[in-house]
């Protein structure tokens, strides 16, 4: 079985607007590994399923309050408590295909008002992803799409905020996929960059931190 061998997982993120497409394409990201034989797991953020991300559950369906700073930390919080998991698992030879990271930290809460540099504090230590892989479209195709639920953040105004957030931390080594093409497109084009890292992942590259 691959994995076997001592060789370490991908770390791979993917990020963007709600209603990108983020979801549906990590589903599809985890069968297409699965069935080459990579050891595969699909994780989210936040991660409802801890006491954490209950609170978390909480205040985006509105049956809580939290301050904005209150709710970035906890958001924080919820990915330091999976991270010594998530290393193991990454040692172990298991890649993670990741929904939302430290980035959505970000990007929602700078969006909010709140200071870049502040928001990014917390994250400073955490695990640095191999592949961030951000499904690009712009506001008003989110929102076309329908389907925003009833949870906080999820209205126009907001997310073309969310949407500058993001410009603001994207660097260099991100894979930008235009998220207006078809789920197939979107998912060819997701196969080749992901089936690279795990590759590269395997053969030894280091894992490093944030930021
Ligand atoms: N979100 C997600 C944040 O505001 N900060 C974070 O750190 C993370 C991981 O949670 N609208 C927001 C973005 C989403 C909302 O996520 C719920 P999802 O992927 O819709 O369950």
């Amino acid at each position: 079985k691959v994995g076997d061998d001592g060789s370490r997982g991908a770390f791979i993120v993917l990020e963007g607007l709600d209603r990108s497409g983020k979801t549906s394409q990590c589903s599809k990201l985890l069968s297409y590994l699965e069935g080459l034989g990579h050891p595969t797991e699909l994780w989210r953020f936040p991660d409802r399923s801890t006491s954490i991300g209950q609170m978390i559950s909480a205040y985006l369906s509105n049956q809580s309050q939290l301050d904005d700073h209150t709710i970035h930390l906890l958001y924080s919080a919820n990915r330091w408590e999976k991270s010594s998991l998530m290393e193991t698992k990454l040692k172990s030879g298991t890649t993670l295909i990741v929904d939302r990271y430290s980035y959505s930290g970000v990007a929602f809460s700078s969006a909010k008002g709140l200071d870049f540099e502040w928001c990014k504090a917390p994250e400073i230590g955490l695990l640095a992803p191999d592949l961030v892989l951000y499904l690009d479209i712009t506001p008003e195709k989110a929102a076309e799409r329908g389907g925003y639920g009833g949870e906080r953040y999820e209205k126009l105004e907001f997310q073309k905020k969310v949407a500058e957030s993001y410009q603001a931390l994207r660097d260099p080594s991100w894979k930008i996929i235009d998220g207006c093409q078809s789920m197939e497109e979107v998912q060819k084009l997701l196969q080749e960059i992901v089936l690279d890292h795990v590759i590269a992942c395997k053969k030894g590259r280091a894992l490093s931190h944030l930021w």
